[in-house]
């Protein structure tokens, strides 16, 4: 029999982790230790060829796409601005759902001339406000985006909103839909061609646990 090949699975450490966890599990691969608990960046499964590398979200794309990692899990924000070269994204795994958009100060006025927007998005925002015909100038930020506009920095932000909660809080509003946002399954295109067998299945498993999860 030919000997398994390696795969390496990249998954976003933070909120994204709690709800990929059991899907991945669906499918039969589970981690050797509580990764909440260590400090390990490589995570050892009940499978002696398949390890997860848990790192920043942004980064899941990179190392899919250059084969550090044969698939991955992110947010579809941080694939569209990733731009997706190189990745095929086989699954919409339907968790950590929540919308892009542009916000604003509550009873902001439209802005005369460019509009300045603060973000971590800057392609998302570019390709954005390019489709809607709008010139703007783009300030990159890391991140608390709320505060731009309240301190001047910006006219508007693009940002990530669930339920609306930190907008609020920071006498901002929702006030243009960029698109609806989940995580996705990507596959990098080296492993698609050269583990597609086994990767194959593991799609299989994980789409119907989705599917089980949908209709809980
Ligand atoms: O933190 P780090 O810089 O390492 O990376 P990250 O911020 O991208 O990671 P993380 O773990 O915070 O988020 C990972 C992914 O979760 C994102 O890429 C999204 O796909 C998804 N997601 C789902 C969210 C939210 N919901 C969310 N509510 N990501 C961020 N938020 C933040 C948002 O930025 C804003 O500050 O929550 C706030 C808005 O929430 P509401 O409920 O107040 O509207
Ligand atoms: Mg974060």
């Amino acid at each position: 029999m030919m000997k398994k090949q390696q795969l390496t699975i990249a998954l976003s450490k933070g909120r994204i982790l709690e709800e990929t966890l059991p899907l991945l599990e669906a499918a039969n691969i589970i981690p050797a230790e509580n990764i909440f608990k260590s400090r390990k960046l490589i995570f050892d499964t009940n499978h002696d060829n398949i390890k997860f590398v848990v790192i920043r979200a942004t980064d899941v794309p990179t190392y899919v796409e250059y084969g550090g990692a044969d698939m991955g899990i992110a947010g579809k924000d941080v694939l569209m601005e990733h731009g997706g070269k190189g990745l095929y994204e086989p699954l919409d795994l339907e968790i950590a759902k929540c919308k892009l958009m542009v916000a604003g100060l509550t009873d902001a006025l439209p802005v005369e001339g460019r509009m300045r927007i603060a973000t971590k998005f800057v392609n998302i925002a570019k390709q954005y406000f390019a489709q809607q015909g709008c010139q703007v100038d783009i300030v990159k930020l890391y991140g608390a985006m709320e505060l731009a506009p309240i301190m001047g920095l910006a006219d508007r932000i693009v940002d990530i909103v669930d339920t609306g909660n930190t907008l609020r809080a920071n006498g901002l509003e929702p006030m243009d839909f960029i698109a609806n946002i989940s995580s996705r399954l990507v596959v990098g295109q080296p492993a698609l061609k050269m583990k597609h067998k086994q990767i194959q299945p593991i799609i299989e498993m994980m789409s119907e646990a989705v599917v089980n999860r949908r209709e809980g």
